[in-house]
């Protein structure tokens, strides 16, 4: 990709971060330009196929088994409920859904079966379908590929440095393997990480330096702020500040120029104003519907307005293929 670069040094990051504000806003929103339209918007939502229970220590999850949260802990959905769910997007604009489990891993038997099954039935229906189901092999990626999968959502979350402060039931090598396996297959990636998780800036950067090394850049780079859940080791972390916020998004846009940057968990507690800041620093992607896997996203009718107000479109899944 022509566009792409895949050696941004640390020091070249750190300066760009720290440019002006406005100056950095401004830069981001020429890059933007250049691949894309602003105001367009990619659209996702999330249905959360398999909920709780997780045997992993992802110390921000409400959904790791030892942490004892208050969520609707559920097996598998049944599959005509996940059509149901996916039209249900679908009417209300969103060009893509994402499927998510709260799998370690994909284990090849019955339920990943009818996960496959799923895959196919809702790419049918002409949305694209994204999955997000732990680590995975070849092999399980090559299977969901040929049902039609268009993305797969694995986050590396932040600095492989960090990593093993916020996780310790598996390593950032693992992260990276599946989503060469992604790769490998011809599905696109969907890779970011969470700010708030007691990172250092420059942990941040390195996050953002990691995701740029991947060539191709993923597709969708996701940047969530953390949704403090109570029972889980990081139930009592501060909030991002917004600026940082904004300027993470208008870094991470001038380093990736051609993926989607998502907006993502953590805009429920974000005003109008904050989310068109980030819209402005490059976002161009959020999470629809109100509820994200097990936390709350702005509703339905709150999220309109906001479309309406600032002139946004939902981009359709035609307009976000031949975008990439
Ligand atoms: N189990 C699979 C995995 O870990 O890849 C898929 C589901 S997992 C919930 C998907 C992503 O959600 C995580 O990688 C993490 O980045 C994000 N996430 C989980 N809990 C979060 C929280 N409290 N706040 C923000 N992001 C969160
Ligand atoms: C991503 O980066 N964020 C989404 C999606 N990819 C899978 C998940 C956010 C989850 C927030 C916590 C919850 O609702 O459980
Ligand atoms: Fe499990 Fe994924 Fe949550 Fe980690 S982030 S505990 S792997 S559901």
């Amino acid at each position: 990709m022509e566009h792409q670069k895949h050696n941004w040094t640390l020091d070249e990051i750190t300066a760009l971060y720290h440019t002006p504000f406005l100056e950095l806003v401004r830069a981001a929103q020429d890059v933007h330009l250049q691949h894309f339209k602003l105001g367009e918007i990619q659209v996702s939502s999330l249905i959360s196929i398999k909920t709780g229970g997780c045997p992993e220590d992802c110390s921000y999850c409400p959904q790791a088994a030892r942490y004892h949260t208050d969520i609707e802990k559920h097996a598998l959905m049944q599959d005509d409920q996940v059509l149901e769910l996916a039209l249900k997007a679908k009417a209300q604009g969103a060009s893509r859904v994402c499927l998510g489990a709260a799998w370690r891993e994909v284990k090849d038997g019955k339920d990943f079966d009818r996960v496959v099954g799923m895959v196919k039935q809702i790419s049918s229906e002409g949305l694209q379908v994204c999955c997000t189901l732990g680590m995975m092999t070849e092999a399980q990626a090559l299977r969901l590929k040929d049902a039609g999968l268009y993305a797969y959502n694995h986050n590396i979350d932040t600095s492989e440095e960090h990593y093993s402060n916020i996780i310790s039931t598996r390593s950032y090598g693992d992260r990276l393997e599946t989503i060469r396996n992604v790769r490998k297959v011809g599905v696109t990636v969907c890779s970011g990480g969470i700010l708030g998780l007691g990172e250092t800036l420059e942990d941040r950067l390195k996050m953002l330096q990691n995701l740029s090394a991947m060539s191709p850049h993923p597709e969708s780079v996701p940047i969530n702020t953390l949704v403090p859940v109570k029972g889980t080791p990081l139930e009592n972390q501060g909030a991002v500040d917004i600026e940082e916020l904004v300027r993470m998004i208008a870094t991470a846009r001038i380093m990736m120029p051609t993926s989607f940057i998502r907006l993502s968990a953590g805009r429920l507690g974000r005003s109008l104003s904050e989310q068109t800041l980030c819209f402005m620093a490059g976002a161009n992607s959020v999470f629809s519907g109100e509820k994200l896997l097990t936390t709350m996203n702005p509703a339905e009718d709150v999220d309109e307005k906001m479309f309406l107000t600032l002139g946004l479109t939902r981009m359709t899944p035609a307009e976000v293929h031949a975008a990439l």
